[in-house]
């Protein structure tokens, strides 16, 4: 089947099973076209809460779909493609993070979503890469704190705010691997663009950024912004959802090799599948969703600038 058909039978068996298909910005354009929602990972799972659905089909990654089981106890939640998982969530686990807690005992922990469930659960807070910084400054009794599992979002963070980071030693393996000569040489090519930067990137790549964003930061910056031409240092698969919304824009990818291979997992025939089958079907158990949900809800508290 090709394209189209495939997207009609989605649409049409979501209606049937009362299902509602949730992209992340980094999934196949495809797939973003079809889906009810694109966006970042909270905020899909934010959004697919406030619907009826009772199916979410979650293209995206493994820590997204348990996102999404954390927010929606009630919903049946589905990853199409079980093995697409997060080379940055896998680097850490809840035992080496027990661990690390002993060692500075008091010192609050602030998971960044980007984090298995069970990290989630031994958390004090949770981040994203859109509140990062204001998450840590509202620690307001705390002088430090521990950042897990990105170090890069932790060395941006600490530009921010006068508390000590420590910081676990993970990273994005696409983020961090961009390196600054590529993205001079391609702001040489383009004198005139912005150059919008994902926090995962190292920080010798956020020294030349014009503006340090989220997935969901990038496009509000881009929709309001008069610039007309932008580097964007994040996932390629974004550039999809920034010229759909800004037809009269131009965007340079700063290294076309960031293609993330777990969010490319998930073809169409695979949503076709999972909604069928209902399977693969994630669900975090009741005692560490509780604790995750916790930690998740302190940081939905935190006022946004
Ligand atoms: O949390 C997300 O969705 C990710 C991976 C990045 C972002 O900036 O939205």
């Amino acid at each position: 089947m090709n394209f189209k058909a495939l997207q009609k039978k989605i649409r049409q068996l979501l209606k049937e099973k009362n299902a509602i298909l949730l992209a992340h910005n980094y999934q196949r354009p495809e797939i973003q076209d079809v889906a009810d929602l694109t966006g970042d990972s909270l905020g899909l799972s934010l959004e697919a809460a406030k619907t009826e659905a009772e199916i979410i089909v979650f293209c995206g990654v493994h820590f997204m779909a348990e996102t999404a089981s954390i927010v929606c106890p009630d919903k049946v939640v589905l990853l199409p493609v079980i093995s697409a998982g997060c080379p940055l969530a896998d680097m850490i686990t809840a035992p080496a993070l027990a661990q690390k807690k002993a060692q500075y005992p008091g010192v609050p922990v602030v998971s960044y979503v980007n984090s298995p469930a069970s990290v989630k659960a031994e958390s004090d807070i949770c981040c994203t890469s859109a509140n990062a910084v204001q998450v840590v400054n509202s620690l307001v009794k705390d002088d430090t704190v521990l950042m897990t599992p990105d170090k890069n979002l932790a060395h941006y963070a600490q530009r921010h705010t006068d508390k000590e980071i420590l910081c676990w030693e993970g990273f994005c393996t696409y983020h961090d691997s961009l390196a600054p000569e590529q993205v001079m040489m391609v702001k040489r090519d383009h004198p005139h663009a912005l150059l919008l930067a994902h926090p995962e990137c190292r920080p010798a790549v956020i020294n030349l950024a014009d503006e340090v964003k989220s997935t969901s930061g990038m496009l509000d910056y881009v929709r309001r912004s008069p610039a007309k031409e932008f580097i964007i240092a994040t996932e390629t698969g974004i550039i999809h959802t920034l010229e759909t919304q800004n037809p009269d824009k131009i965007f340079i990818p700063a290294d076309e090799r960031m293609v993330c291979t777990d969010m490319k997992k998930i073809h169409l025939d695979d949503i076709v599948h999972a909604l069928v089958t209902q399977s693969p079907v994630i669900k975090v158990e009741e005692d560490t969703r509780v604790k995750a949900y916790r930690a998740v809800e302190r940081m939905l508290e935190v006022p946004r600038d």
